[in-house]
């Protein structure tokens, strides 16, 4: 098999929560440096217009998301299982909760920043995050931030009430699986990045305890590799993807349609367009040529993402 390659920056919460992942199948994997804000031209030459953080490549398989990456990561690597104590499913609605509870500490960090934010950074995630009216968003998370706090104060007080109630180490059990990682990202990211983080997480002792365990998975083995390589890589390979169809897809989608794939809320970003190789309940791949890497399949979760028949 082709290497794993994961495109990420040191900073990113997501890329966090896929190192993580890549660390409890003990992997062996590259790591390329990308830019933190765009222009991000070698990740898009592989994307095909798909921006955020973090991004797997295998050969020529790319797989954009966290959910798409973890779950290619399982499909691959079963054991040890992201799924302990027969967690499959929930191991998965666990991480739209962790999605909600990110996109809080995203507001809190940000708010909290407010006029301190370098400019360049503040316009890219203010736009991403909080779509074309941004800038007066962030004004008045900043004004209000205590609101911020006092949401993600009883998100994370369910997780430490769970951990608490059952005395286990993980949160189903022995075994650290995906809701470990889906409820982790976020508490490093406020710890790291929001400067009261550290005494505000103090009151959930069961979730600090916690918090200590998994961070110890650590990210597995690790090099760096160049982004030339990773493109040199796209393109001595061919996309390994099978031919899938799903005959119960809500939309029709079956292999060979054209396709348009963005995330769905409105960030400014760019849509991925190809031709439809395999679909399934939860996935959808897409096929695309490019001049410069030839072949490629560029995956996408279907859940948080509009898809459009072109
Ligand atoms: N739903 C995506 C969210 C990814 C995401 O928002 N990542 C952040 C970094 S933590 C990002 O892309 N920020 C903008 C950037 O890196 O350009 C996933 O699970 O991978």
């Amino acid at each position: 098999m082709e290497r794993i390659i994961l495109h990420n920056y040191p900073q990113s919460p997501v890329a966090e929560k896929v190192r993580l992942g890549m660390g409890l199948k003990k992997l062996d994997w590259s790591s390329v440096m990308i830019p933190r804000i765009p222009p991000k031209p070698d990740l898009v030459a592989l994307t095909g217009g798909y921006r955020r953080t973090p991004v797997m490549q295998i050969g020529a398989d790319i797989y954009c998301d966290s959910q798409c990456i973890l779950r290619e990561l399982e499909r691959r690597f079963p054991q040890p299982t992201y799924f302990p104590n027969h967690s499959q499913g929930l191991g998965w609605g666990i991480s739209r909760w962790g999605e909600e509870i990110f996109k809080q500490s995203v507001k809190l960090v940000l708010g909290a920043a407010g006029e301190d934010l370098p400019v360049e950074f503040a316009r890219d995630r203010g736009r991403l995050y909080f779509g074309p009216n941004w800038q007066n968003q962030l004004r008045d998370i900043n004004k209000d931030l205590h609101k911020v706090v006092a949401q993600i104060r009883s998100h994370l007080g369910w997780v430490d009430q769970r951990l608490a109630v059952t005395g286990d180490d993980y949160i189903f059990g022995s075994l650290p699986g995906l809701a470990d990682l889906e409820l982790y990202y976020f508490v490093w990211f406020i710890r790291g990045r929001w400067e009261k983080g550290p005494e505000f997480l103090s009151e959930f002792e069961s979730l600090v305890a916690w918090e200590r365990r998994v961070s110890a998975i650590g990210h597995g083995q690790v090099s760096d590799m160049a982004a030339d390589d990773a493109l040199e890589t796209a393109r001595d390979s061919q996309p390994q993807q099978a031919f899938l169809s799903e005959d119960l897809d809500p939309q029709g989608l079956m292999p060979g349609m054209k396709i348009s794939v963005i995330a769905d809320v409105d960030g400014g970003e760019t849509h991925t367009v190809g031709i439809i190789s395999s679909v399934g309940k939860d996935v959808v791949s897409i096929m695309r040529y490019s001049d410069q890497l030839g072949d490629l399949c560029v995956h996408f979760p279907k859940v948080g993402y509009r898809i459009d028949i072109i």
